[in-house]
């Protein structure tokens, strides 16, 4: 069994001086901070420094040029955020599980001068909590509001309240500034982001929060190849809601993402694989693994979620397609629904181990502010409390239907202590014999090291570790590719990759 004793560094954020004294504000200097947040000790903390969110380096990239930005990010284990040269301005991106976070450095700095400004998913769904911990927030896309921001700072005519639109052309905004990332510290900097929304609208997804409206919008496939090729690292990550959602539009990305021999992973819905050519577009173009939101085996759940799925007992059959391409799978799977009930777990992760999933993570059922699910558990009178802190999936926050608060996170523990036993991990082996030792050692790595994890992300050693495996396994993927490229008519036997995808 993993350990779960977790290093202090990865529980608590970084000390905030209360007696600190700085220098001058630096006129037209920014600084951007992602929030520390604890990290879940039954998941593997490798997750968190796979690949950097775009929040802030997209922010970055629409920084008028006569401004200097510096990027910080907390859960690199780097002590608090810099304070010299002192910015004028901080932008800090808000999540709910870091909101408390935010306020803290926003209070930090504001009580020395520094204008701060909030964007984010919880200052969507929380105007009103959040408006008076910052000087100004930016509702909804920040890109385009940005240097507006900014010059509203520099007449003194900062306003409380920005609002952005997603209806603009995507493909206008500039590209993330990826070179202020420290490159040491994530598995890969090249985060790619292709299309944004979803063809869904899931009661408890974030998506359906009250007043966004993100229309599914694609940039230009050129962008997205110039970027992955601009940065230079064999290994993408997109970070797409759902890549699949348009499937004419992920054919094209294949075809125009191919020549690169590089490799990717992303995040679709099961229904990519109602045409199993797009699947070998996929593989043909570098995809290794997908990170699918099954979400429950249970029809009665998906439908009651409003989620538009093949029936689950469909599952199993196009796991085999995506395996059949070479392609591993992440599943992802939300305990607590409300026809769940103490059989969940076992059936859950005996389902896993006998399609093979390569991963999978488990997420207890949380309902974010403001949408749909959150309404429908307040009305209900579920919510066990609003502290925010503990909205991150793996607490219980609402009294499940058919079974205790206890009883669900118990069974999510037990799904994790099942998921990373030497057991499991055997039981899940790929097929293809050639695949198994890399398996074995991307998942021993990967999910039974956590305090290895720590070493690493402390000492900046992420990149150093991973970045030869990533090479083997874009080797080994383009030998692979070369054999699925011939053969169309007989599918190869499947072959394993060191990564498994997803977040
Ligand atoms: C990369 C990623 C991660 C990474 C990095 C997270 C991090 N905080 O650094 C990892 C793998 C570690 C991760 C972990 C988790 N994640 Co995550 N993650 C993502 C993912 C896939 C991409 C984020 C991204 O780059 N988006 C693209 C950027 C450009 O969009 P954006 O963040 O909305 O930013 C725009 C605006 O909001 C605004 N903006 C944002 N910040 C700022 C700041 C300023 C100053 C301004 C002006 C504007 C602004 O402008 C930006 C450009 O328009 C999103 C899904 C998604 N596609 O967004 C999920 C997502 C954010 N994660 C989510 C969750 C639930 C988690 C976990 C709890 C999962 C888990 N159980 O482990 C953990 C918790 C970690 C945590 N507490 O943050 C949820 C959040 C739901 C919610 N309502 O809060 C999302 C939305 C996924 C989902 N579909 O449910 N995640
Ligand atoms: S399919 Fe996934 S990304 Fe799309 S709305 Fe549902 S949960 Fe959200």
């Amino acid at each position: 069994m993993a350990s779960l004793w977790t290093p202090r560094a990865m529980r608590i954020a970084p000390r905030l001086d209360p007696t600190a004294v700085v220098g001058p504000v630096q006129q037209r200097h920014a600084l951007l901070i992602n929030p520390f947040y604890p990290k879940d000790p039954h998941a593997s903390f490798g997750k968190h420094v796979l690949t950097p969110s775009l929040a802030l380096t997209s922010i970055a990239g629409s920084t008028p040029p006569e401004w200097s930005v510096q990027y910080w990010d907390e859960n690199l284990l780097h002590g608090p955020p810099p304070s010299d040269p002192f910015p004028q301005v901080v932008g800090i991106t808000v999540h709910l599980t870091f909101a408390e976070r935010a306020y803290a450095l926003a209070r930090w700095y504001r009580q020395r001068g520094a204008k701060v400004v909030f964007g984010g998913l919880h200052v969507l769904s929380c105007p009103e909590e959040t408006t008076p911990h910052a000087d100004a927030i930016v509702l909804g896309e920040g890109v385009h509001v940005w240097p507006e921001v900014l010059r509203d700072v520099e007449c003194g005519s900062l306003q409380p309240v920005y609002r952005g639109t997603y209806r603009r052309p995507y493909r206008d905004d500039p590209p993330p500034r990826r070179d202020l990332l420290p490159r040491d510290s994530f598995l890969t900097t090249s985060s790619l982001i292709a299309t944004r929304g979803c063809h869904n609208r899931c009661g408890f997804c974030y998506l359906a929060t009250d007043g966004l409206h993100m229309p599914y919008l694609v940039r230009d496939v050129e962008q997205i190849v110039d970027e992955f090729a601009a940065d230079d690292q064999p290994y993408a990550v997109f970070v797409d809601n759902n890549l699949g959602s348009r499937p004419d539009y992920l054919r094209q990305l294949c075809r125009a993402l191919a020549p690169l021999d590089k490799i990717w992973s992303a995040a679709v819905s099961i229904d990519v694989t109602d045409d199993p050519s797009l699947v070998r577009e996929m593989a043909l173009a570098g995809c290794t693994g997908v990170f699918v939101g099954f979400e429950s085996l249970q029809n009665d759940n998906i439908k009651e979620a409003g989620k538009k799925s093949p029936r689950t007992e469909d599952y199993a059959r196009r796991v085999r397609i995506l395996h059949e391409n070479g392609i591993q799978v992440n599943g992802s799977f939300v305990l607590g629904f409300d026809h769940d009930g103490r059989d969940v777990f076992a059936r859950t992760v005996d389902w896993i181990e006998a399609n093979r999933l390569e991963c999978a993570t488990f997420h207890i059922l949380t309902p974010y502010p403001a949408t749909p699910l959150f309404r429908q558990m307040e009305a209900e009178g579920r919510l066990l409390h609003k502290n925010w802190n503990l909205y991150d999936t793996s607490h219980v926050v609402f009294r499940p239907r058919r079974m205790s608060a206890e009883q669900l996170a118990e069974g999510y523990a037990w799904c994790y202590r099942r998921l990373f036993s030497h057991r499991s991990i055997w039981r899940r082996r790929p097929e293809d014999s050639h695949a198994v030792l890399p398996y074995l050692a991307m998942s021993y790595l990967y999910k039974r090291s956590n305090l290895f994890w720590h070493f690493l992300i402390r000492y900046r050693l992420t990149a150093a570790i991973w970045r030869p495996l990533i090479e083997v396994t874009r080797r080994r993927h383009l030998k692979y590719r070369a054999t699925l490229a011939v053969s169309e008519q007989t599918p190869p036997p499947s072959v394993g990759s060191l990564i498994s995808a997803g977040v």
